[in-house]
């Protein structure tokens, strides 16, 4: 397979006016017949000069062929494996393509598949020539109608984008048809198309201006009850973007539809939305409270694409952070704004440094933008998606809310309806404000995490503190150097007593706040501070206002401190993590060198006093009394030392629980009623009821079992169902399998529970996991062709269990390679996502890397590979 480049965009030859598509589904064969009005591009052939016309197409048998009403003789065109070339097409005109093809043979999920008996699309990002052909890019934008006939009672329900215009009653055939017709020209990524058995929850929202949207959620009958939040959350995000962004829904109906097989997590199809029922089905008692959240985000997600993403689309897939990052932005505010802001802002951090931080710094690294790809899909990554958002979040910074509300506005104005680059959007914001974003701009075409090296020094005499702040990025590929980086710090200073110091740098005549933002542009750079009365503790990169990683020496006294003093909520938190990672790495090193362990009596009473503090968030002391991860831990090795790691956290965490037993058996009766559900506070208190469960469980002891065995039967949100299990799942105990078969029984027909279940046996920390994974791949719950479960039991086991997946032995290793060749024949964007999970291989001892390189080279050398799963395991081979 070959690389695309960036560098070698060119617009397309030809575009496409509009599109009439008609389709006859069928059990074996699916006809699609498409009309296309087309015309040569001005910009490319400014006298329409003709130049062969190359559509799209894989997998397709085509049928017929004809411009303007004449069938073209065979001499006309060719057709290869992935594309139709017409040679000598006319200026302007109309083709018709007929084309037939087999849903029900299609389990790459990409085009139009089956699932649970109906038929569904995705087109993102280039399933739409498994449809048709066509020009299959996003900078060809149509306007679109789409008939569908279908056998009435198997299909009562037949979906497009857009609005209804016709439907039929059903004929003597059996069968029915509609038209529906899209109104805004769009990218046939964004085409969607839905048939089925399919029962919707009905709602509406009227928009500012006063018309009223329909709201519908389609999902398969005896799902309608799981609805409501997901509705709820429409609603909340279509008021949340008009509030925010002024931006109000443009058609007269929007509609959802939920499916169980489905690779990514939703699309947002204009008008029909089509979500991984993950992300809709949600009830307090088979949803945990992350589910629910998940589903509050993901749907604005989608929802807030109908702007960002469809109204204003990308120009090629090199710009797909134009549209995610800055959609992961929206939606991350969102949440912020509905639920806890540092609760949320540590969350996405957490998850950045959990996924992105690791592609950021392995082969597969890549800028926000990338420059190359072999297989797009590959390219939805933590990087485009969060680290884009985190660009976006510092342009937010950079110009402040007003500004970057500006710069918002004019980017619409300019580009409504145009298919456009990162680079428009970031001169939409400089031209709005003034703001010079040349070197800032670095963040786009520049890979790796940027680190920042900070040191402070005080001087008593002139009353200064002067910090000097040094910023590197390391290498990655194909990008030996890197240039500074435009990072916006923002920082505070703490006086003895805990409280911020004004900030004045000597420059200046009167302190800006206690909090404000530096530009730090230079590889070396000092900003001196005036009027400090006493040495200060910093608070640096306050809210994490970039995403880089940050060196200061703090002492573990200055750590404390920040932990009890930082008017900055995600700060306090952070210097927690701090104080815990350097106490753990240090244990890890005491158990390599075979000294014995023990916990810091100075950490142990920092977190005394947050789970004793009556005045702190439940859900955020939850998060500050939660040790830094294993993964996390991991990072910060040369060589990651697996067992060590996991040894010296279940350590740590006896000698916490042991320390606190008292303290933690008390909050968690104090919390511990089993409420009614709600999505609130409650969901703060069940964290942290929980946290306290975990730690006393870690002891084992016969009250803490008694407590965990009593949660499990008793409680009503699933949360709190499964935090017990999950605690189980850990042990030997009797009650553990008793617990997991009782689980089955009473959720053996929800699928997406039936997912839990799986992952929690395949995250379980006992030696025998392996073992038990392998023979629930043979559980007849488990489908190898629906991602949900391939997520949860392959994707569990070795991309949630560190300690089992890596076992010195190998087993975990050839046991992920062997699912990734089943999965590479089947879903090749599954598989891919499988592969990944070997990419950070040379992090580990020569043995483990010997055994991962080897099955890498396996996998590469197996015949059939797709693009998807060669460009991963090549490149993280090179
Ligand atoms: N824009 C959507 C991306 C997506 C996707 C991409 C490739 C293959 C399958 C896919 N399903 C959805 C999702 C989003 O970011 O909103
Ligand atoms: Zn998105």
């Amino acid at each position: 397979p070959k690389a695309i480049h960036l560098k070698d965009y060119a617009p397309p030859p030809y575009l496409i006016d509009t599109v009439d598509l008609t389709f006859d589904l069928g059990e074996e064969v699916t006809r699609v017949r498409s009309s296309l009005q087309l015309r040569a591009n001005p910009v490319r052939l400014p006298d329409g000069a003709p130049v062969p016309l190359v559509l799209d197409g894989q997998e397709l048998k085509l049928v017929s062929l004809a411009i303007d009403g004449r069938t073209l003789e065979p001499a006309e065109y060719a057709i290869g494996p992935e594309s139709l070339t017409i040679f000598d097409p006319p200026a302007a005109f109309a083709l018709e393509v007929e084309t037939e093809l087999k849903p029900q043979e299609n389990t790459s999920l990409e085009g139009l598949y089956r699932t649970s008996g109906n038929f569904c699309t995705q087109c993102e990002a280039e399933g739409f020539r498994k449809i048709t052909y066509f020009l299959d890019r996003p900078d060809v934008m149509a306007r679109y109608r789409t008939t569908i006939t279908a056998d009435a009672l198997k299909y009562p329900v037949l979906l497009s984008n857009g609005n209804l215009v016709a439907a039929s009653k059903m004929g003597h055939d059996g069968r029915h048809t509609v038209t529906w017709e899209d109104p805004f020209a769009k990218p046939c990524y964004l085409f969607a198309l839905v048939a089925g058995v399919l029962v919707h929850v009905e709602d509406s929202y009227v928009t500012r201006s006063g018309r009223t949207v329909t709201l519908r959620i389609y999902v398969e009958p005896g799902n309608q009850d799981k609805c409501d939040h997901a509705m709820r959350s429409l609603k909340k995000s279509m008021a949340w973007d008009e509030n925010v962004y002024g931006l109000e829904y443009d058609l007269d109906i929007f509609m959802i539809v939920a499916v169980g097989d489905f690779n990514m997590g939703a699309m947002e199809n204009k008008g029909l939305n089509v979500f991984n029922t993950k992300y809709i089905l949600a009830r307090p008692e088979s949803a945990t409270d992350t589910d629910f959240l998940g589903v509050e985000a993901v749907v604005a997600h989608e929802y807030f694409h109908n702007w960002t993403g469809n109204r204003v689309t990308c120009r090629d897939w090199f710009q797909l952070s134009l549209k995610e990052g800055l959609t992961v932005f929206r939606d991350q505010e969102f949440s912020s704004d509905l639920n806890s802001r540092p609760v949320k802002r540590i969350a996405d951090v957490q998850r950045l440094r959990a996924a992105q931080f690791p592609e950021d710094s392995g082969p597969m690294a890549h800028p926000i933008r990338p420059d190359s790809y072999i297989e797009i899909n590959n390219f939805y990554t933590t990087t485009v998606y969060e680290k884009g958002a985190e660009v976006v979040r510092m342009i937010h910074t950079l110009l402040g809310a007003e500004g970057y509300r500006k710069g918002i506005d004019l980017y619409f104005e300019r580009h409504d309806g145009q298919a456009v680059t990162c680079d428009d959007f970031v001169a939409a914001m400089e031209d709005a404000t003034g703001k010079d974003l040349s070197q800032f701009r670095r963040w786009y075409s520049q890979a790796g995490t940027p680190e920042l090296d900070i040191s402070g020094e005080y001087d008593g005499h002139g009353r200064t503190y002067r910090l000097t702040v040094r910023q590197s990025c390391p290498p990655s590929p194909g990008q030996p150097v890197k240039q500074p980086y435009h990072i916006p710090l923002a920082l505070g200073l703490l006086d003895p007593q805990g409280a911020d110091i004004p900030l004045r740098l000597k420059t200046e005549d009167v302190p800006k706040g206690t909090s404000r933002v530096l530009d730090v542009t230079e590889a070396e750079q000092v900003f001196e501070f005036a009027d400090v009365p006493a040495p200060p503790v910093p608070s640096l990169l306050r809210g994490f206002s970039a995403p880089v990683k940050l060196r200061m020496s703090y002492t573990d006294d200055d750590l404390t401190f920040l932990m009890a003093n930082d008017s900055d909520a995600f700060n306090r938190w952070e210097a927690g993590q701090t104080l815990g990672t350097r106490l753990l790495l240090g244990l890890v090193e005491d158990r390599a060198a075979g000294r014995p362990l023990e916990l810091s009596r100075g950490f142990l009473d920092a977190l005394d006093k947050i789970l004793n503090d009556p005045a702190l968030d439940h859900a955020f002391a939850a998060q500050a009394l939660t040790l830094p991860s294993e993964g996390y831990l991991g990072q910060q090795m040369p060589v990651i030392d697996v067992d060590g790691i996991h040894e010296v956290r279940g350590f740590a965490r006896k000698a916490i629980a042991a320390h606190l037993r008292d303290d933690l058996l008390s909050t968690y009766r104090a919390l511990g009623g089993n409420e009614p559900f709600a999505i609130d506070a409650a969901i703060g208190r069940r964290s942290l009821k929980n946290l306290a469960l975990g730690y006393l469980m870690s002891l084992e002891d016969a009250e803490a079992v008694e407590l965990c065995v009593g949660q499990f039967h008793n409680a009503h949100a699933m949360t709190d169902v499964i935090a017990a299990l999950g605690l189980l799942n850990d042990t030997h105990l009797p009650q553990r399998d008793a617990a997991l078969a009782r689980f089955y029984e009473t959720w053996k027909n929800e699928p997406l529970v039936v997912d839990k279940w799986f992952s929690i046996q395949a995250m379980s920390e006992r030696p025998e996991t392996l073992a038990e994974v392998r023979s629930l791949l043979n559980h007849p719950a488990f489908e190898i062709r629906n991602p949900n479960k391939v997520y949860a039991l392959i994707g569990g086991f070795a991309g949630g269990n560190a300690v089992r997946f890596h076992d010195s032995s190998g087993a975990g290793y050839e046991f992920l390679a062997d699912q990734v060749l089943t999965l590479n024949g089947l879903n090749p964007q599954v598989a891919s996502r499988m592969v990944k999970l070997f990419a950070r291989w040379r992090k580990y001892d020569d043995r483990r890397q010997a055994f991962m390189r080897a099955q890498l080279e396996r996998i590469v050398g197996a015949p059939n590979l797709s693009p998807d799963v060669f460009e991963i395991a090549s490149k993280s081979l090179q």
